[in-house]
């Protein structure tokens, strides 16, 4: 336990409002950790799975109506409603804190209040920040210690430092009428009640790692981005890194785990994973920029992960891994979802909790957003610099979204700011990660319309700064689309470990070593700079993905203006200039 005083103030502080029994501070032993997890499985909150098959792993189920991120109750608590902008909801942070205090009130009475210290990113990194979490919940405890990194080791770094982020979360009654996600980026202060999913009581995660620290991105000079990071090896040895943002459940955590395809791994090509979900940025002492990644484990989504898909990602949570919301097999006590094999268990129970024959049933047995929270270090693929304090040098900034039509497969931005006129113009069809319809187009800038913690205009302006900062140095900045259907719906591009094709030629096009064809769009592989070697593609359908459409993308630019109308005047003087030069270019 610390000595620091404004935590212990705080604390103190939390204890009068919660009113708990019991205090327990987690220290990060495992002793501490095993006690816990027994705890949990005593009450039921937890249920622990095949100790021979999935050593150390557990099945937690949420609530049905507490399965996902509430968009719709995820506010930014900024003094001047201005601040968050149009794709922030916003709450005045004195009513916020008085509404969110009375709702939490007394609610940990008969239970205990877990106080967990966690560094998002390597300890004692200069790039890592450190946050303190007040729970109820043993899961979130459990959760917290594999997706950051948490105990006494952290409390000695802060020291008596105030600069530390304060969450505070409580079950209450997981009410979703009194469901709550409250950011107070001027008091780097999270709130969150009424809810017991990961995405939003996790608070290191989306709350802290992405909101909080997108707005001290702005006001320190560096950038917390939704993006994976991962390392690409050539068969010389030299590894280059590329940053990538995606919206969710846009199989951002295939792409960081990618197995390369057989021609390019008989060479020496190799994928290397730093990280799956968050990127924090900044200008490092050689001018360029360097990432690391601040969680320390996967919150994947289980649906569709499999021996195929992502061989990387279902070994790491083959031990110590938490999974959330999938069908628990009762033959032998382990976990299935859909898409992980073509054996559904006839003898299951599904993620509500009820009877499930796998094969007969219509139902699903696990829910389409259900997780695994594994430790990063059980990743086969895991980057030697994972627990690197300065991080790692990015060569490439790929942005990418999930578009039936108009996006090619692949193009490079002509320049930093217009690459940030590529990642604000990003939309995608929605997923199941959150609540709300799925398919639908929507626009998402960078990927981090969900989790920009203020004014999404100053945040692009925020970019063209960056930009500015870095210069020459700076990433080259690129778009991809897995996801072009032809006419019968079906896929395009084969996706998977065959995106390593793609990212080869932007790995090239960063030494200067590819060539690419202008566009009015950005610079676009020819067809043949894209190597197809031991794949099955026609260079029909190749070139049909690398091309681009005048009247579609004409289209989209009429889009592109009204979208931008909802910035207003915050809208950089930058953007408008490209959209108009893409206009000019189009119509040429
Ligand atoms: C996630 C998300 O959970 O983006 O990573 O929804
Ligand atoms: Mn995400």
């Amino acid at each position: 336990m610390t000595t620091n005083k404004s935590v212990l103030a705080w604390i103190e502080e939390m204890k009068n409002l919660l009113n708990p029994d019991k205090v327990v501070w987690i220290d990060g032993s495992e002793e501490q950790l095993e006690a816990l997890r027994k705890e949990a499985c005593e009450t039921g909150e937890m249920i622990k799975l095949n100790e021979e098959k999935l050593p150390g792993c557990y099945l937690h189920r949420t609530r049905e109506n507490d399965v996902a991120r509430v968009e719709d109750r995820t506010f930014i608590c900024c003094r001047d409603e201005k601040d968050a902008g149009p794709t922030n909801n916003w709450k005045n942070p004195q009513e916020a804190y008085q509404m969110l205090f009375d709702i939490a009130r007394g609610s940990y009475k008969g239970r205990t209040m877990y106080v967990i210290p966690y560094s998002m990113g390597p300890v004692g990194s200069p790039l890592a920040k450190i946050g303190y979490e007040v729970t109820d919940s043993i899961y979130v405890v459990l959760n917290m210690s594999i997706m950051t990194r948490v105990g006494t080791a952290v409390e000695e770094v802060l020291g008596d430092s105030e600069d530390w982020i304060k969450g505070l979360h409580a079950m209450c009654d997981v009410d979703p009428e009194k469901r709550y996600i409250c950011h107070f980026p001027e008091d780097n202060y999270i709130i969150s009640v009424n809810s017991a999913y990961g995405g939003n009581v996790l608070l290191g995660k989306k709350c802290f790692a992405l909101r909080i620290a997108s707005y001290l991105g702005k006001c320190e000079d560096w950038m917390a981005e939704h993006m994976l990071i991962l390392g690409i090896e050539n068969p010389q040895g030299e590894i280059k890194y590329v940053t990538a943002a995606f919206p969710s459940a846009c199989g951002k955590t295939n792409l960081a785990m990618l197995i390369p395809p057989e021609s390019y791994r008989n060479k020496g090509y190799k994928v290397w994973c730093v990280g799956d979900d968050i990127a924090w940025m900044r200008k490092g002492p050689d001018g360029r920029l360097w990432a690391i990644n601040p969680e320390n484990g996967f919150f994947g989504v289980a649906p569709g992960t499999n021996e195929k898909s992502n061989p990387n990602a279902l070994a790491s949570t083959k031990k110590g891994t938490i999974f959330t919301n999938v069908a628990l097999n009762l033959d032998d006590n382990t976990v299935w979802w859909e898409g992980l094999d073509k054996n559904p268990p006839e003898h299951a129970i599904d993620w509500k909790g009820n009877p499930w024959n796998g094969k007969e049933s219509t139902e699903k047995g696990a829910h389409p957003n259900s997780r695994f929270t594994a430790p990063a270090k059980n990743c086969p693929c895991i980057s030697s610099e994972f627990n690197s304090t300065s991080g790692v040098p990015v060569s490439a900034i790929i942005f990418g979204g999930r578009r039936a039509t108009t996006t090619p497969l692949v193009y490079q931005s002509r320049d930093w700011n217009n690459g940030v006129f590529v990642g604000s113009i990003m939309a995608s069809e929605t997923t199941a990660a959150a609540t709300g319809a799925v398919g639908v187009l929507r626009h998402d800038p960078m990927a981090m319309k969900p989790f920009c913690g203020y004014h999404m205009g100053d945040y692009f302006g925020h970019w063209i700064e960056m930009g500015k900062i870095l210069g020459d140095k700076a990433p080259k900045i690129f778009n991809v689309n897995w996801f072009r259907l032809d006419e019968d719906g079906k896929f395009m591009w084969p996706g998977f470990g065959d995106n390593f094709r793609v990212l080869e030629w932007i790995i090239k096009r960063c030494e200067g070593k590819a060539d690419a064809v202008e566009t009015p769009i950005g610079y676009l592989p020819r067809p043949e700079d894209i190597n197809l070697e031991g794949l099955d593609m026609d260079m029909e359908t190749l070139k049909k993905i690398l091309t681009v459409d005048n009247e579609k993308w004409t289209a989209e630019t009429k889009e592109i203006e009204e979208y931008y109308k909802i910035f207003g005047d915050k809208l950089p003087a930058e953007l408008r200039a490209e959209l108009e030069g893409l206009k000019e270019r189009l119509a040429k």
